[in-house]
C-alpha cells in the first residue's frame, strides 16, 4: 500500500518535471525558429533581390523598380495560374478559375484569369511609381496615371527593391509608359498548355515630345502613337508560365536578350542566359494551318517550301509567347496573320525581343515590324518574326 502510494508520488512528480521540460523544450524549439524566421527575413531584406543581377541591365532607378515590380507580379500570375484548376475542382467558385462572363475590347471572351492578371499587373506597375500611363488588353481606354497623387503613392508597401533603390522614387518625375497583355493565351489554361505576359516599355520625355513643329508638347499617349512608333520601345518582354517561369527582357540600349528562370522557392529570378542570340537558322516554323486561306501566295509558298524540306518540322503550341519563346531559343520562325494580335503589346515586344537577339520580324507587306505607325492604341497586326537565314528564305517567297 505505501509502496504504491510512493509510486504514486514518484509518478506525479516525473510526470510534472517531464511535462514541465517538455514545455521548456518547446519554448526553445519556438524561439529559435521565430529568431531564425527573423533572421532570414532581415537577410533577404539586405541581399535577396526580386531578379538577380538585373542594374547590369539598367542604370536608371526607377526602371529597374518598374521591372522588379513587373517581375513580381508575374510570379504572382504564375502562382494563380498553377492554383487555377483546384478552384475549378471545386466548382470555379473562387477568382481565378472559368469564364468572367465579360468580353474585353477586342470582343474576346474575358477569363477570371485574364481579369485577376490585369489587376496584378496594373497594381505593380502603379506601385513602381515610375509610369505615367498604362495599356492593357484588357481595358479599352488609355489608363493615366499623371493624376495620381503623391500621398496614393506612399501608402504602398515597398518592396525589396525599394530597400535596394532608396525610397519609391518619390519626388522623382514618372516617366514610363508601358503597355501590356498580361496574360496571353489565357484559353489554354484550362488545359495546362504555357501561356504567358507580354509587356513593352515607352519612354516619355516632355522635351522631345516639343517636336510637333510649332513648339506644341506631345501627349504621352501621342508620344507612343506617333510614326515609326516601334522605335520608340525602349524595352520590352514576355514571362512565360510553362514547365519553368521563364522571364525575357530586351533592352535596346544594351542591344542584349537576357533571361531569367523563377527559382519556385526563393521566389527570386534567376538569371539563367546572360545574352541571348536566336540560331542563324532553325528547323521549325510555326504557325496555325488553318489559317492558310488568309495567307498571301507568297507566304503559301514558304509554307509549301517547308514542307518539302526534309530537314524543316512545323510546331505550334497556340500560346504566343510560348511559341514565340521557342523560336527564340531553338531558332526558325512564327506566322500569325492580320487577326488577333495587337501591336502595342503583343507584336512590338516579341519583334524587339527577336531583332535585338539577331533575327528580324516584319508585317505582312515585309516593312520591319518596328517601323509600323500604330494610330490606336489597340491596333492590330500580322507578324512573321525568326531567325535571320529562315526569314531571307521567306522574304524571298514574298518576292522581296
Ligand atoms: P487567347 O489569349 O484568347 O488565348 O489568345 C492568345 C493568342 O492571341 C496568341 O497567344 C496566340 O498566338 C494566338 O492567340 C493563337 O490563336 P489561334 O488559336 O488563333 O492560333
Amino acid at each position: 500500500m505505501l509502496r504504491s502510494k510512493i509510486n504514486t508520488f514518484f509518478e506525479g512528480h516525473n510526470t510534472f518535471y517531464k511535462s514541465e521540460e517538455k514545455d521548456a523544450r518547446e519554448k526553445r524549439t519556438k524561439e529559435t525558429r521565430q529568431t531564425r524566421q527573423t533572421r532570414e527575413r532581415e537577410g533577404e531584406c539586405r541581399t535577396r533581390k526580386m531578379i538577380e543581377r538585373l542594374e547590369e541591365e539598367f542604370s536608371d532607378p526607377a526602371l529597374i523598380r518598374l521591372m522588379e515590380k513587373i517581375a513580381s507580379a508575374c510570379t504572382e500570375i504564375s502562382d494563380a495560374i498553377r492554383v487555377q484548376a483546384i478552384d475549378d475542382s471545386k466548382g470555379g467558385t473562387g477568382s481565378l478559375s472559368g469564364r468572367a462572363n465579360s468580353t474585353n475590347i477586342q470582343g474576346e471572351e474575358q477569363m477570371k484569369l485574364d481579369i485577376y492578371s490585369h489587376d496584378v499587373f496594373e497594381k505593380a506597375c502603379r506601385e513602381s511609381n515610375a509610369c505615367i500611363g498604362l495599356i492593357s488588353e484588357e481595358v479599352e481606354e488609355y489608363i493615366d496615371l499623371r493624376g495620381v497623387e503623391q500621398g496614393e503613392q506612399q501608402q504602398l508597401a515597398p518592396s525589396s527593391s525599394d530597400q535596394q533603390h532608396k525610397g519609391h522614387g518619390l519626388g522623382e518625375e514618372k516617366k514610363y509608359i508601358v503597355a501590356f497583355d498580361p496574360l496571353d493565351g489565357s484559353s489554354n489554361v484550362a488545359y495546362g498548355v504555357s501561356v504567358g505576359s507580354i509587356f513593352s516599355v515607352f519612354e516619355y520625355n516632355k522635351t522631345t515630345a516639343k517636336n510637333d513643329g510649332e513648339g506644341n508638347t506631345r501627349s504621352p499617349i501621342e508620344e507612343v502613337l506617333k510614326p515609326q512608333t516601334g522605335r520608340n520601345v525602349m524595352c520590352a518582354g514576355y514571362c512565360v508560365y510553362g514547365s519553368s517561369t521563364d522571364l525575357v527582357i530586351a533592352t535596346r540600349k544594351n542591344t542584349r536578350v537576357v533571361g531569367w528562370t523563377l527559382d519556385p522557392f526563393s521566389k527570386t529570378y534567376v538569371k539563367t542566359r546572360a545574352n541571348i542570340s536566336i540560331p542563324m537558322r532553325g528547323k521549325i516554323y510555326s504557325i496555325n494551318e488553318g489559317y492558310e486561306h488568309k495567307f498571301s501566295e507568297g507566304m503559301k509558298k514558304y509554307i509549301r517550301d517547308c514542307k518539302d524540306s526534309p530537314t524543316m518540322m512545323a510546331r505550334y503550341v497556340g500560346s504566343m509567347v510560348a511559341d514565340v519563346h521557342r523560336t527564340l531559343l531553338a531558332g526558325g520562325t512564327f506566322h500569325y496573320p492580320l487577326g488577333k494580335l495587337r501591336m502595342l503589346y503583343e507584336c512590338f515586344p516579341m519583334a524587339l525581343v527577336i531583332e535585338v537577339a539577331g533575327g528580324l520580324s516584319i508585317s505582312d507587306t515585309g516593312s520591319n515590324t518596328l517601323d509600323s505607325a500604330v494610330a490606336s492604341i489597340h491596333e492590330r497586326g500580322a507578324i512573321h518574326l525568326g531567325s535571320k537565314e529562315n526569314m531571307d528564305d521567306l522574304k524571298k517567297c514574298l518576292g522581296l
